[in-house]
């Protein structure tokens, strides 16, 4: 029934992306970066900003939701409908890739998230000794995920890298489940 709804939606061009990550990921700076906004002026995501980007003849409405510790047991709140979830991670912070390995496998254990594709973001690929794809890969377990399609695409929020090969891929991976089911 869920996949019958989610494929309807699919069908009217319409797609609702949830964005989550540890605070001071970088989601809101996507965001802005893809809204050509001054990236410069962000700051901590305190409740959620929805945005609504135009792409590929598609209508993404993305969820960007705060991470800080105290916020995440709202993040519950978001799950419904969601068609991708983009897990997005702060490439040069080493300290708590711990963390957001729980955060992430917290995340894919909800029912109500099991139909949705994963996009890892690994931003900030702009700072110099950031972690590599390998390194975040091996720090998240990303191999051994077999509940959803997933990606791992290493970006910058202020350089803009990969930000529309991302948006891409989400809608790429749209039309693929309208042909699969
Ligand atoms: N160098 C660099 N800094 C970034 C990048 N993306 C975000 N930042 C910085 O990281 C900090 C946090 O960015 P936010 O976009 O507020 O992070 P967030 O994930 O939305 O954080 P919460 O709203 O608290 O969950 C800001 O100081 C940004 O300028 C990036 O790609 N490169
Ligand atoms: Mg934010």
């Amino acid at each position: 029934m869920l996949s019958i709804l989610r494929k309807a939606r699919l069908k009217d061009k319409e797609m609702r992306i949830l964005m989550l990550g540890l605070d001071n990921a970088g989601k809101t700076t996507i965001v802005k970066k893809i809204m050509n906004e001054d990236v410069n002026s962000v700051s901590p995501t305190l409740g959620f900003i929805i945005k609504t980007i135009d792409y590929d003849g598609y209508k993404l409405n993305i969820w960007d939701v705060g991470g800080q510790k105290t916020l995440r047991t709202y993040w519950k709140n978001y799950f419904e409908k969601t068609d991708t979830l983009i897990w997005v991670v702060d490439s040069t912070d080493r300290g708590r890739l711990g963390d957001c390995r729980q955060e992430l496998e917290g995340l894919l254990l909800q029912e109500r998230l099991m139909g949705a594709s994963l996009l890892i973001f690994k931003n900030k690929s702009d700072v110099a000794g950031a972690m590599t794809e390998d390194e975040i890969r091996e720090g998240l377990h990303l191999d051994s995920i077999r509940t959803h399609k997933w990606r791992i695409m290493t970006c910058s929020a202020m350089t803009g890298e990969n930000l529309q090969e991302g948006l891409q891929w989400v809608v790429q991976d749209a039309k693929d489940r309208l042909f699969l089911y």
